[in-house]
């Protein structure tokens, strides 16, 4: 069943001359957003936000003429769109951006089947509200079978707008971090503890220059399901014994919610938008950015909650699935907010309480001497002041310590990583021929992000050459989930399933662990390779790659730097 029509999403749909040429306008607009408590002047598309829902088919060409109604230059990107580099829609990257006024068309191929969605790539007008989703329908049948389907996107509207936020987090990293502890947790800890535990556990995380919370930095938000919010109750209706296909999209700037449906499984059948081999869950965390489609069979006639809740606790979206409208179910309560401990960020016990050496401070003597002759186990790696991260029995997404591991509610099944399978591997399974190496590098207390220590304005670009397959290994180096976004090429996540290591647009990397991904090359031109969290990438967790070589080399720019 098809309950999105293009008729109904008030784009302008022309009879194009080609047979398979779709063509679509879409304005970029200031819009009124609702956030219960207040309204908020934010960016959105066709006077809405989120933007109306897109519906491509799998082969067919694409014509999008976008419209900018603001007053300054704006963009659209595909996220997770295999097209060419100059219609990705990253100013100052792929394209010049599209400046007020004018009208910037887009055409490509429809290459891929799934679940995506699309944003601004301009300044923070994606945190103020210009993201919708987009669905594909393949050409072949899908493997699994479904009798209707709902968009659940998610995203994180705060009442500060992004550029606020961002002057904010620069003059005042824990400005927006409301589950610091404070100086009387400091006294019920000595309590518990004795004063010199207390006391030693809090100067080092001073040394680390991060709260023991630090698990989201923009707190204070208002989270929304398609575009309502909790009170709104956005609401799918079923009839009893239908099977459901849930389109779930992180639309975020910044959160990462932990979704279930009590009273339901869902069976995980894709994942940013690949065919996955279904896995059955109670729960799983969807990365900002990612996407998960689940289907659930809902066989009473009553109301569930759709609960997307933050991962540090710190506030929930919410939606029903009924039979009927106006019902609702029993909203959970907000779980106890996790506590990243020193220990998360270790391999050993031994470890924490150690400067792990956010920035390069001068406490990393007794760290050095401590572990100075201890065997390193397979798989894990040295920080530069010596501390040790990762391991063989790290779990690639959720194995740092007890802290952010995350337990489903009532005992059940949380999905991770590891349980992603690709249903039809879209590449031979080969050797990578060269690895890169990514540390995920930041320093709180100056609100900077980079890769490498490196910010992305003092960076320069990383070259990648067409035909190689490039392994990458990601080092998260910090106490911050990042998750990390390659333009324009597949991410196959190597979760140790050899061939059938899922394919993905987004990788997720956990605090103090390493993973790895690899990239078929096969896209020439001019790529983005971020933290989709929006204000990281702002701050410098950033790379441009060039793909050299390959078809079509005449519209590549030259090399430079920026
Ligand atoms: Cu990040």
């Amino acid at each position: 069943m098809r309950f999105v029509t293009t008729a109904a999403l008030g784009l302008a749909l022309f009879g194009a001359a080609a047979a398979h040429a779709d063509e679509y306008n879409i304005s970029v607009d200031r819009v009124q957003i609702d956030l219960g408590h207040t309204t908020k002047t934010g960016v959105g598309f066709n006077g809405k936000s989120p933007g109306e829902t897109l519906r491509f088919k799998e082969g067919e060409d694409v014509v999008i003429n976008v419209k900018n109604n603001l007053s300054v230059d704006t963009s659209i990107h595909w996220h997770g769109f295999i097209l060419p580099y100059q219609m990705d829609g990253v100013p100052g990257l792929t394209f010049d951006g599209i400046k007020p006024g004018e009208t910037f068309t887009y055409r490509f191929p429809i290459k891929q089947s799934g679940t995506y969605w699309y944003h601004s790539h301009s300044e923070f007008q994606e945190p103020d509200g210009a993201y919708g989703a987009i669905i594909i329908e393949p050409k072949d049948r899908e493997p699994f079978k479904y009798d209707r389907e709902y968009v659940v996107i998610l995203t994180d509207k705060h009442h500060h707008s992004g550029a606020k936020i961002m002057r904010n987090l620069k003059t005042s990293p824990d400005y927006y971090n409301r589950q610091q502890r404070t100086l009387f947790d400091l006294f019920s800890d000595s309590k518990d503890k004795g004063a010199g535990a207390a006391l030693g556990d809090r100067s080092d995380w001073g040394m680390m220059r991060m709260m023991p919370t630090d698990i989201e930095d923009v707190q204070g938000y208002t989270p929304l399901m398609n575009g309502h919010t909790a009170d709104m109750n956005w609401t799918g209706l079923f009839n009893k014994g239908e099977r459901v296909r849930l389109r779930f999209i992180n639309a975020s700037a910044m959160t990462f919610f932990d979704i279930r449906i009590p009273g339901l499984k869902m069976t995980v059948v894709q994942s940013d938008g690949n065919n996955v081999q279904p896995v059955t869950v109670d729960e799983f965390r969807i990365a900002v950015a990612e996407t998960y489609d689940v289907i659930v069979r809902p066989t009473e006639e009553k109301a569930y909650t759709i609960f997307a809740e933050s991962m540090a606790r710190t506030a929930a979206a919410r939606g029903t699935l009924a039979p009927r409208a106006g019902m609702a179910a029993e909203v959970p309560a907000l779980r106890d907010p996790p506590l990243l401990t020193m220990a998360d960020m270790a391999l050993d016990p031994m470890m924490a309480g150690m400067d792990h050496g956010m920035d390069h401070g001068s406490d990393h003597d007794m760290a050095k001497m401590e572990h100075g002759d201890m065997e390193m186990p397979e798989g894990a790696h040295m920080m530069p002041d010596g501390t040790i991260m990762g391991g063989p029995s790290d779990d690639p997404y959720y194995a740092n310590g007890s802290g952010l591991k995350p337990t489903a509610a009532n005992g059940g099944k949380f999905l991770s990583y590891t349980d992603l399978k690709a249903q039809k591997p879209l590449y031979p399974d080969r050797e990578a021929t060269r690895e890169i190496e990514m540390r995920l590098t930041g320093n709180m207390e100056r609100y900077s992000w980079s890769i490498n220590g490196v910010k992305y304005g003092d960076s320069d670009p990383i070259r990648f050459t067409y035909g190689e397959r490039v392994r990458i290994k990601f080092i998260n180096e910090t106490m911050m989930t990042h998750p990390m976004h390659l333009h324009g090429m597949w991410s196959i996540l190597d979760n140790g399933t050899g061939k059938w290591d899922p394919i993905k647009h987004v990788i997720s990397v956990s605090p103090g662990t390493i993973v790895h991904m690899e990239t078929e090359v096969d896209a020439p031109g001019v790529w983005a390779f971020h933290c989709h969290l929006a204000y990281h990438a702002k701050a410098g967790m950033f790379r441009k790659i060039i793909v050299e070589g390959g078809p079509k080399q005449a519209s590549l720019p030259a090399a430079s730097g920026e």
